[in-house]
């Protein structure tokens, strides 16, 4: 659906429709095929609303968002949908079974693709715990899956589409450290372009990038090393 996965932003501002507040401003950033970027700044900062902009689940106000150096508005709504991997910041899970929840919206996934999404997504050995395993029921009347146990449901329902984007909003912050990086390890084979947003400087120092938003403007840009020259914020950041 999409050819490699390049991303980049020019002079993007962005409003909400109902309101005059100016949420982004001016933002200009390219990420690679293949390069994972991490997006820092402190809540309201406005990284959920950023990262909507690329699926087109809202538009930009001003400037443009560039895939594969094409502007976002000149593709098929579909082929964003489903070249892009968004893991939302709430885990959503539908009435269903396991295997149905991670499948969904991915049609004729086969139990093996499941399967192996599931384990890239570190959920594996907790549903092999479930009493029917994949056909065990989640959502209402099903059985009650822990926030993070919700949040690799849904990384592994990104996964099952090999997006050619993975857009993952906060959704590691229930994840211990071991098995976070276990995720990002596995993450690697996909070789997808990756926007991880993060409250976690461990997973930041790992990216290829780092954007550090400040009140809707890029405050810093850089490496973790790079930022910590040349970042009050970032530093604060880390030795908070
Ligand atoms: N906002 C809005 N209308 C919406 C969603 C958000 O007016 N439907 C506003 C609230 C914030 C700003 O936009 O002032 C940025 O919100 P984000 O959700 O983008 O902020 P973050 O994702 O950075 O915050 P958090 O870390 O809490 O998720
Ligand atoms: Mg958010």
């Amino acid at each position: 659906f999409l050819e490699k996965g390049e991303v980049e932003f020019k002079n993007v501002s962005f409003s909400y429709p109902e309101s005059e507040v100016p949420v982004l401003q001016n933002l200009s950033f390219s990420v690679k095929s293949g390069e994972t970027l991490a997006i820092l700044g402190s809540t309201g900062s406005g990284k959920t609303s950023l990262f909507q902009l690329v699926p087109r689940l809202y538009d930009v106000s001003e400037g443009e968002v560039l895939v594969d150096g094409k502007n976002v508005r000149d593709y098929p709504i579909e082929a964003l949908r489903k070249g892009i991997g968004v893991v939302p910041q709430e885990a959503v899970l539908f009435t269903g079974s396991i295997s149905e929840n991670i499948s969904w919206g991915k049609e004729g996934a086969v139990q093996e693709e499941i399967v192996q999404a599931a384990k890239d997504a570190q959920i594996h050995e907790t549903v092999l715990k479930l009493p029917n395993q994949y056909d065990t029921r989640v959502g209402q009347r099903g059985v009650n899956l822990s926030g993070g146990q919700k949040q690799r449901l849904s990384i592994a329902r990104a996964l099952v589409r090999k997006p050619k984007i993975l857009m993952l909003d906060d959704s590691t912050s229930a994840l211990d450290l071991k098995t976070e990086a276990k995720l990002l390890e596995a993450l690697r084979k996909y070789a997808c372009t990756t926007f991880i947003i993060t409250q976690k400087i461990s997973t930041a120092m790992e990216a290829d990038h780092i954007l550090l938003l400040d009140d809707g403007s890029i405050e810093a840009w850089g490496t973790h090393e790079e930022l910590l020259e040349t970042s009050p914020l970032y530093v604060k950041i880390v030795q908070s």
